[in-house]
């Protein structure tokens, strides 16, 4: 294949990739179902699915930052989860520490910004302490925000930020009818990040399950029956892909 001025183009450039027409979404939000199932389908422990998705999640970030996506948030555990049997969630709370553990270096080669959105205080003290140095290892980086959503549950999130703007109320320093949309947003955990382009869920469920409903009003959702470990980098491509039909379709002036 000849380029434009008639030279030979080299076999890296021959490649088409499946990116190079797309409008990148500049936030993606992943609800990760569908690893206890799996593991269910493959006569393994709960758990096993869990260890599974953790490497799934590694993956998709290495996928995330090569696409250009700006802000990837996980939903890795929510409110609910704590209802789970007690061993479940002791090694769910190892998962961060063993992420961590295994990648953190990468992360930071990469110039990821690691955060995390959602009540850390009744988190167990190691799952904190992992998680703790891993933002402040990653604070100055300026690459993609790899955002999990950790103790997250959407309702709790706008229950603390209608506190938040009444007790702004009561002292005076806001009047009621200044309290708009922006206001609000502002007082969500998430009032750093612009809204999620792009949700996408895993494993079938047509939910949002407490995520980030604030957030989502005008969001593209894409839903797909594969369950989290099986999750590809092909699978976050084909979703963009319908993302970018979608807003073909109804976007625009
Ligand atoms: C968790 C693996 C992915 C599938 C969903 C459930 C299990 C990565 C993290 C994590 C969280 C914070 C952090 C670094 C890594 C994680 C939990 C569960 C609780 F700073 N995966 N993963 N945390 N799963």
């Amino acid at each position: 294949m000849l380029d434009k001025l008639g030279f030979r183009k080299t076999k890296a450039t021959d490649q088409f990739n499946i990116e190079d027409n797309l409008e990148i979404p500049s936030h993606v939000a992943i609800i990760m179902d569908g690893n206890g199932r799996w593991a269910k389908n493959k006569n393994l422990p709960r758990v096993a699915g869990h260890h599974e998705g953790m490497k799934v999640v590694k993956k998709i970030v290495r996928e995330a930052d090569r696409l250009g996506i700006e802000i990837l948030t996980l939903y890795a555990f929510s409110t609910e989860n704590w209802k789970r049997p007690k061993d479940e969630v002791d090694f769910l709370m190892k998962l961060p520490g063993q992420f961590l553990t295994s990648y953190l270096k990468e992360l930071i080669e990469k110039n990821v910004q690691v955060r995390v959105m959602g009540d850390e205080s009744r988190l167990p003290e190691h799952t904190r302490a992992a998680v703790n140095q891993a933002k402040e290892q990653t604070a100055n980086n300026t690459g993609l925000i790899l955002n999990f959503a950790l103790n997250y549950g959407s309702r709790h999130e706008l229950t603390m930020a209608m506190r938040t703007l009444a007790a702004e109320v009561q002292i005076g320093e806001l009047k009621p009818e200044e309290i708009d949309e922006s206001k609000i947003s502002g007082a969500l955990l998430s009032h750093a990040y612009p809204d999620p382009d792009l949700l996408i869920r895993t494993s079938g469920e047509l939910r949002l399950s407490n995520f980030m409903l604030w957030q989502l009003a005008y969001t593209e959702l894409i839903f797909t029956d594969v369950y989290w470990p099986d999750f590809s980098e092909s699978h976050l491509q084909q979703a963009i892909q319908h993302y970018n039909r979608r807003s073909r379709r109804f976007g625009g002036v």
